[in-house]
């Protein structure tokens, strides 16, 4: 007998049919007017071979082997072990690492998006557990967003990101806005996503109001697609990397003219007057007009003074989206837009002004915050010790090296056990030859995976972890008005287990379980959480009792209303009663704090500073093209790259890559051809598309394919299924932000003739039955490294 079950992901809600315990499939919800078609593609992904049955314990591990640079890890057999047998290895190995090395020698930074749900969070359950087992060095910010993270307090105060709250909604824009200009464009591919869940993607249906009520777009952009058709935007292709420079035209052009909002920028900004001497070139002899800006950025300069003029007097709103700020120096477009906004008179204006991340996710610029929900309860970690995020790597290389960030001097610390849970570092760093050089340095590495991609291939040991399909759960998304019930749609495959499971087992060995479970069920936890939630909100939401909600599955929180903390409208109205969190109380144009750091390449001012790697780098002579790693259509960073929507979308089982027309015959490539990408740190191969809706001197290839390493731990080893983590550098944004900087590298293509290799990557690692396992120590033995632990035989 068939039965329907709510399910919710990053990427919508959705409707599993089951029929006797098995997803038959997953349909949209009919109230979402534009679900996203990742959700019924995860079906066939539910129990596909790549899915880890049974935890697996690298067979070189298992052996002692000692620590060996280049080798074992990635290539390793792995040997299927027993829970009880994982659990004690674990546990017993975290107790060695903590007694041995300290406990900052144990990474719980574990970056990750997870999937949808406000108990099974992996990384709440991960912190919780390694905090209450001692604690752990943990990381700080995103990859999404590190540089501007760091650098938005700096100049408009806040929290990291206040900004959601704080720029216009779509609403108001469609009400108030005449002309938007977006740099890195409004990709709608990316609204399909809203972290922890949503109901309704509004994103489109709220660009289309604006259109219909005349809002103008400009999409300034290495991609014509970046802006949905029926926007009818204005094109104006721009060297990847080079906005600030742009923008920097236009101020630099609003400013000799007059057209600049000098009311405004004397009452509610600090520091105009030192910038204006850098745009003049009082201060380096380079006058930053809109010819200069035309020679960096591409744009003509006449295109660049009419955009200042229309800037200045329609009004107007400027966007810049995240992938803009992941690239070398990211820290000075997003610092200069909310310049250029406040020098265009539209910042803090209905509708008009500065904002940034529009349809990077269904919920920026679609409501401003939501009301209060409940999550796994953190417990406070005892080590002080973190790293920005993307510097794994960097720690793993040089523990003891001394880093910049923010201000701060950060020693690296020593990392010998690294426990990811929810994230996929073999997806989302730079360099993968350089973070399989690193990964080879620490003790071990435990990974909790229902996948057997490449982080699951790297580890030393892997836990099997039940999907969000298999555990009872509520979600709620990033201010979606929603509290969505998750029941489980079916048994976990295999032996596995929820992340919460398996910590819980660990805590029991180690002897927290009842700090660890607070003695509560799963499904406790759960009614716990909601109940919590319900209490919280009291009147103003009314939400129905545990089990109404489970039955329903959808109840709708009440509405979040502002003014919300450092508005530009309060600002602009009044600024000494309505100060910013910044130290001058205003929006910093000159930031005596950053001028303070004496970085080279962070100043006390927006600036231009040439990226390491762009098109008029010396490195474009042999690496000509600009490599365009955005986010995928099809899918959510690597997940379900292993799902039918994402399997749908390759080119005879590769990545596709977009060239233009112009850049392709220049090499003899045809579309669909399989091509290899490559530059000095790695080469992968791709399948091509052509299209003039990517500028000639760029080729785009989304993030996510499952890494597919030839020779894994080889340096530079091709890869068969198009990761162009393989091509970017492992670079930070700045001394500032150390933020990653993926967007800035250079590549070439050629034709891939002769024979093509099978992709590999969603097959599983080489599994050596238990039985091999000739010896393994009982529960309790004290294990060490260097003696090895036990011994597996044969091949
Ligand atoms: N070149 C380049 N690189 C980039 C970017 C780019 O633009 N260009 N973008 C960056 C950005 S913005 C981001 S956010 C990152 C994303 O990087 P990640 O967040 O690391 O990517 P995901 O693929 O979402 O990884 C989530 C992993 O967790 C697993 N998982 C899902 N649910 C659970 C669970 O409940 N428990 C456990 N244990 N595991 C689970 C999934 O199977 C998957 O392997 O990538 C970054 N990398
Ligand atoms: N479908 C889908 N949606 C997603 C995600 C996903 O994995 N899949 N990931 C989510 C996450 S974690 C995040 S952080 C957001 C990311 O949101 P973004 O970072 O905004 O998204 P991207 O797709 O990486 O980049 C959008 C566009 O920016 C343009 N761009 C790149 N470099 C430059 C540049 O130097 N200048 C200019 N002007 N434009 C440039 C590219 O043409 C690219 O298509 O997306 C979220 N949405
Ligand atoms: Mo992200």
């Amino acid at each position: 007998m068939e039965r329907r079950v709510p399910v919710a992901t990053h990427w919508g809600s959705f409707v599993a049919v089951v029929d006797s315990g098995r997803l038959v499939r997953i349909e949209p919800r009919p109230d979402d007017p534009a679900p996203s078609p990742i959700g019924p593609g995860m079906v066939t992904a539910a129990d596909d071979s790549a899915r880890v049955l049974r935890p697996a314990v690298r067979r070189g591990w298992l052996n002692g082997e000692p620590r060996t640079p280049g080798a074992a890890r990635g290539s390793d057999a792995f040997v299927e072990v027993s829970w009880d047998q994982a659990i004690t290895l674990v546990s017993e190995e975290l107790r060695r690492v903590r007694a041995q090395h300290g406990n900052s020698a144990v990474f719980g930074g574990s970056y990750g998006w997870a999937s949808a749900g406000r108990f099974h969070n992996a990384q709440g359950q991960l912190h919780r557990f390694l905090a209450l087992d001692g604690g752990y060095t943990g990381s700080r910010n995103t990859y999404s967003t590190a540089a501007l993270e760091v650098i938005l307090p700096h100049v408009i105060g806040g929290h990291p990101w206040s900004h959601q709250s704080r720029m216009p909604m779509w609403d108001a824009i469609a009400g108030n806005c005449e002309l938007v200009v977006a740099f890195g464009g409004l990709a709608l591919k990316n609204s399909q996503i809203n972290p922890g869940g949503l109901v309704k993607h509004r994103t489109q249906e709220l660009l289309r109001r604006c259109r219909a009520a005349g809002v103008r777009f400009v999409n300034i952009s290495p991609l014509r697609s970046d802006v949905a058709g029926f926007a009818d935007a204005e094109w104006l292709p721009v060297i990847p990397g080079t906005d600030t420079a742009a923008m920097l035209g236009m101020a630099h052009t609003m400013l000799v003219n007059g057209w600049h909002d000098e009311d405004f920028l004397r009452r509610c900004c600090t520091g105009f007057d030192r910038f204006a001497a850098y745009l003049t070139g009082e201060l380096d002899g380079v006058r930053k007009d809109a010819a200069w800006a035309a020679k960096i950025t591409g744009i003509g300069a006449d295109v660049l003074v009419d955009l200042a003029r229309r800037l200045t007097t329609r009004r107007s709103l400027i966007m810049v989206n995240y992938a803009v700020q992941r690239g070398d120096h990211g820290e000075q477009p997003v610092w200069m837009s909310v310049v250029l906004a406040a020098m265009a008179g539209s910042l803090g204006r209905p509708g008009c002004g500065w904002g940034t991340g529009y349809a990077t996710m269904d919920a920026t610029g679609v409501a401003e915050d939501r009301a209060f929900v409940a999550s796994v309860p953190a417990v406070a970690n005892p080590v002080p010790d973190f790293i920005p995020v993307a510097r794994i790597a960097d720690t793993l290389l040089h523990p003891g090296e001394v880093i910049d960030y923010d201000g701060r001097r950060l020693t690296l610390p020593e990392l010998r056990l690294i426990y990811w849970c929810g994230g996929n570092p073999f997806h989302h760093h730079q360099d993968l030859h350089r973070l399989t050089r690193a990964w080879q340095l620490p003790d071990t590495v435990v990974v909790h995976e229902a996948w057997w991609n490449t982080t699951a291939k790297f580890a030393d040991i892997v836990l099997p972890v039940a999907t969000s399909l298999e555990r009872d759960d509520f979600a709620a998304g990033f201010s979606d008005p929603h509290l969505i019930a998750m029941p489980k749609v079916r048994e976990p495959a295999g032996e596995s287990r929820t992340d919460h499971a398996i910590f819980a087992a660990l805590a029991a060995r180690l002897g927290f379980e009842r700090e660890f479970t607070e003695s509560r069920s799963e499904i406790g936890w759960v009614r716990h959480l909601y109940e919590q939630t319900r209490e919280k909100l009291g009147e103003a939401a009314a939400l129905p009792g545990f089990d109404d909600f489970w039955r329903s599955s959808t109840v709708e929180l009440p509405a979040s209303t502002g003014p919300y903390p450092g508005s530009f409208e309060s600002l602009r109205a009044d600024p000494q009663r309505f100060p910013l969190t910044t130290p001058s109380g205003r929006i910093e144009i000159f930031s005596e704090e950053i001028d303070s750091f004496g970085y080279d390449d962070c100043a006390g001012h927006p600036k231009w500073f040439e990226p390491a790697e762009w098109l008029r780098a010396g490195l474009s002579d042999r690496f000509p093209l600009h490599l365009i790693s955005n986010q995928p259509a099809s899918r959510l960073h690597s997940q379900y790259d292993n799902g039918g929507h994402s399997l749908g979308s390759k080119i005879r089982g590769r990545e596709p890559a977009t060239i233009n027309p112009s850049d392709a015959a220049a090499r003899g490539i045809e579309s669909g051809m399989i091509v290899r990408v490559y530059n000095d740190r790695g080469s992968c191969l791709a399948g091509v598309i052509l299209s003039d809706d990517v500028m000639p001197g760029v080729v785009q290839l989304s993030t996510g394919a499952w890494w597919d390493p030839v020779e894994p731990g080889q340096s530079g080893t091709l890869d068969r299924h198009g990761n162009p983590n393989v091509l970017t550098a492992d670079r930070p944004c700045s001394r500032l932000s150390q933020g990653p900087s993926a967007l800035s590298a250079l590549v070439d293509v050629e034709r891939h003739d002769g024979p093509v290799p099978d992709v590999l990557a969603f097959a599983p690692p080489r599994l050596v039955p238990p039985e091999r396992m000739i010896q393994f120590p009982p529960s309790g033995t004290p294990l060490d490294i260097r003696q090895g632990r036990a011994y597996v035989a044969g091949p």
